[in-house]
Parts: C-alpha cells; sequence; structure tokens
C-alpha cells in the first residue's frame, strides 16, 4: 500500500470560451491550467473538474487526452496544460 500525501497548490486557469452561450452550438469549454513550479504533464486528467462539478474529457479517443498539450502560453516561463476539454453537451446529462 503506498503513502498518498495531499497538498493544495494555487493553479492559474483560463477558461475559453470567456463567456458561455447557452445558445451556441460550441461543443467544448477549454482550459489552460498553469502550476507554477509543478510538472503540469503529471496532472491526473481524470481529477479535472470544471467548478468541481462537471468532469473533463478523459476518453482517450481524443488526441488531447492521449496527448495533451503542453505550452507557456503567457510567456511567464512557466507551461500550461491544454486541459482535456469539456464536452459542452455532457452537461445534459
Ligand atoms: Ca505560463
Amino acid at each position: 500500500m503506498g503513502i498518498h500525501e495531499l497538498v493544495t497548490v494555487n493553479a492559474s486557469v483560463d477558461i475559453d470560451p470567456d463567456t458561455i452561450n447557452l445558445k451556441s452550438k460550441g461543443k467544448w469549454i477549454t482550459a489552460w491550467i498553469e502550476i507554477p513550479s509543478y510538472d503540469v504533464s503529471k496532472i491526473n486528467i481524470s481529477s479535472v473538474y470544471l467548478n468541481g462539478i462537471v468532469q473533463a474529457e478523459n476518453n482517450p479517443k481524443y488526441g488531447f487526452v492521449r496527448h495533451p498539450k503542453i505550452e507557456d502560453i503567457d510567456g511567464d516561463g512557466y507551461p500550461s496544460l491544454w486541459s482535456s476539454s469539456i464536452d459542452r453537451r455532457s452537461r445534459r446529462r
């Protein structure tokens, strides 16, 4: 049995789109997650939830789940994980 240590860290999250239009036909909500001094490639996508409710897409049929994008989008030296996107249609399930 392993020992797991839980820690709280501050993360910055950039959500796209910035405003959600419920009538929009847009399919995905995406999030860039940045945690300074932490390797975002180690984030377990199945543990990512939007507002603690909607689970991020973690079905490996999607390329972005198998090979998540990691990029320093704001140029501050810390890479962000292009988090698994969330299928907006799943909100109605
Ligand atoms: Ca950055």
